[in-house]
């Protein structure tokens, strides 16, 4: 069989004059599609060089740009296992994945070299590189040295591709293992549900550390042969600028709700757009009408998770094995996306009627392998049939609909990244004179869903809210920050002493929104 390579199938898709514009950043930066795939073949061969045992994960840290996507396209290319890790991390967090993953190749802000190496080295790991977002550092000096011209390394559909740490109910973060397979399935059938054609233009403007922003939207786009127009940072202005030379955009909730805060955001501003996709976290219907109203285009929502890439749509046209179903219903995310099977489970481990609230299962060519070597975690998360628990709780309605009603799974997500209560809770305890801890969302007009920690102290001791925030911000990446924090005498408990988290989010639940 040929090789199943992600890059392969990307690279096959690059336009026939590859002297025409790939890549466009926001400040005027112009990449061909000559230059992408001749720097790839350079970082390729700059990895290969490197005498790297198979399957070895490449750690990656740095600020977005088009040299950092080309790393991640040079690491599939060259056989290796991209890890991607979020800019805010501090250093106990990067001390963790790197402890965990054993990467052999480390990439970072230059900087942040001092602290990055010393973690990678301590963990065995051998080469350090930096990579600044312009155009500086070591790899980009190493790689100059190489070949431009470099053959794609043969992958099968099952070989390991990308690591994504993700944490579950409980416990660390885990390494989920994508494959070339469940990546290149997911990208092909979309580039068909969402009827991507040519002379599309994507906006892109989303971190590149997380599934959304490096998967869904740099795997669309080039697996069409799609220019992009390239932003480092979310900027509303600037993105609705661009909107007259784009035809697709996808973001978070919070991107949407920043969006319409601009007046500039009209039905002139979006005349050449063909799609809005939105999904990470629940898009409120407030939010879908009111872009409706305003530009009187219909956001489509999706639904997936770092373990699974997509899982659901909303239409985009018909579909057809729903009927002439077009229509993208706000409030739901979709239907289950072509070669997707979703199920809705009750207590009794039985599926459950239409309309009927239970846990979401799902199985499919796009359903990850394991968690990095957590075997047990991973047997935990599959049922005896080889659906995974998403953790996800919702419904499916007659038409075929799936909505997501809650989540069974202690998570909090905030403007598109998740924050897991055990973990921030885990660090207040930590503190000097903490007796216990709990973490709630609470709903937020910008981020959707905050966190606020409410703290019991040890008898006499003094605890300020505003030092255990600062403590906090010292170790955590700032999203993880929780946005109030309350010292109080008691927690509310059940009759077997489990904090009540529910009756916390309702007491807390008017601190940003009326
Ligand atoms: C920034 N801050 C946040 C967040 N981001 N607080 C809570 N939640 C957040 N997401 C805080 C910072 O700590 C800081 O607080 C202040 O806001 C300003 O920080 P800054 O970095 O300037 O913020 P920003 O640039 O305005 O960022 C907001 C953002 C960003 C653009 C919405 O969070 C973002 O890009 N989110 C997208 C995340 C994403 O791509 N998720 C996809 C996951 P202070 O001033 O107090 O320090 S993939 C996924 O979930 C799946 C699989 C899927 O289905 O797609
Ligand atoms: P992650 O672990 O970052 O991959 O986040 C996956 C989780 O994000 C899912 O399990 C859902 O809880 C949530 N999620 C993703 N898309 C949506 C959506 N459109 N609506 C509601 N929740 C979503």
């Amino acid at each position: 069989m040929s090789s199943q390579n992600l890059f392969s199938a990307l690279r096959a898709a690059f336009p026939s004059d590859l002297n025409a514009v790939a890549v466009e950043t926001d400040e005027g930066l112009r990449y061909s599609w000559r230059d992408l795939d001749r720097a790839t073949a350079m970082m390729a061969n700059l990895l290969a060089s490197l005498d790297l045992p198979q399957g070895s994960r490449i750690a990656v840290q740095v600020e977005k740009s088009v040299e950092a996507m080309m790393l991640y396209l040079a690491t599939l290319r060259a056989g290796y296992v991209f890890l991607p890790l979020n800019t805010a991390y501090q250093s106990a967090e990067i001390e963790y994945f790197i402890g965990n993953a054993e990467p052999a190749v480390v990439v970072c802000s230059p900087a942040n070299f001092g602290w990055v190496s010393k973690i990678a080295f301590k963990a065995g790991t051998q080469h350090v590189f930096t990579l600044g977002d312009d155009r500086t550092g070591s790899l980009l000096e190493r790689a100059a040295h190489h070949s431009d011209q470099h053959k794609t390394v043969s992958k099968k559909a099952d070989d390991l591709a990308a690591i994504l740490y993700t944490s579950g109910t409980t416990g660390r973060s885990k390494g989920a293992m994508l494959t070339h397979g469940n990546m290149l399935s997911n990208a092909v059938m979309l580039k068909d549900y969402w009827g991507w054609k040519r002379g599309d233009v994507l906006i892109h403007a989303l971190p590149i550390f997380h599934v959304h922003g490096l998967f869904v939207a740099i795997h669309g786009a080039l697996i069409n042969g799609s220019k992009m127009i390239w932003m480092a940072k979310f900027d509303p202005k600037r993105v609705i600028a661009r909107m007259p030379e784009a035809t697709v955009f996808m973001g978070v909730p919070t991107l949407y709700v920043r969006l319409l805060a601009e007046p500039g955001l009209t039905r002139e501003a979006v005349r050449n757009m063909r799609l809005f996709i939105a999904g990470s976290a629940p898009l409120l219907l407030e939010t879908f009408n009111e872009w409706q109203q305003r530009t009187g285009q219909t956001i489509l929502e999706r639904y997936g998770m770092s373990e699974t890439v997509m899982l659901t749509s909303n239409p985009y046209s018909a579909d057809k094995r729903y009927g002439k179903q077009t229509e993208r219903r706000g409030g739901t995310v979709g239907f289950p996306l072509p070669g997707v099977s979703l199920r809705v489970r009750g207590d009794d481990g039985q599926n459950l009627p239409v309309g009927e609230i239970g846990a979401i299962q799902v199985k499919g060519p796009n359903v990850f392998q394991a968690y990095w070597r957590m075997p047990e975690k991973t047997a935990e998360e599959f049922t005896a049939d080889g659906f995974f628990k998403t953790g996800d709780v919702g419904k499916i309605d007659e038409r075929g609909y799936v909505t997501i009603v809650g989540r069974s799974k202690d998570l909090i997500i905030s403007g598109g990244y998740n924050v897991y209560p055990a973990e921030i809770e885990g660090y207040i305890n930590e503190m000097a004179g903490v007796a216990e801890s709990a973490l709630v969302g609470v709903p937020h007009p910008d981020f959707g869903e905050v966190g606020v920690a409410v703290v019991i102290a040890k008898p006499g001791a003094g605890l300020k809210p505003d030092a255990i925030v600062a403590d906090l911000k010292s170790k955590l990446a700032n999203f993880k920050i929780p946005k109030r924090c309350f010292v109080v005498p008691e927690l509310p408990r059940n009759t077997m002493g489990k904090v009540q988290k529910n009756l916390l989010r309702d007491q807390y639940k008017g601190l940003f929104v009326a």
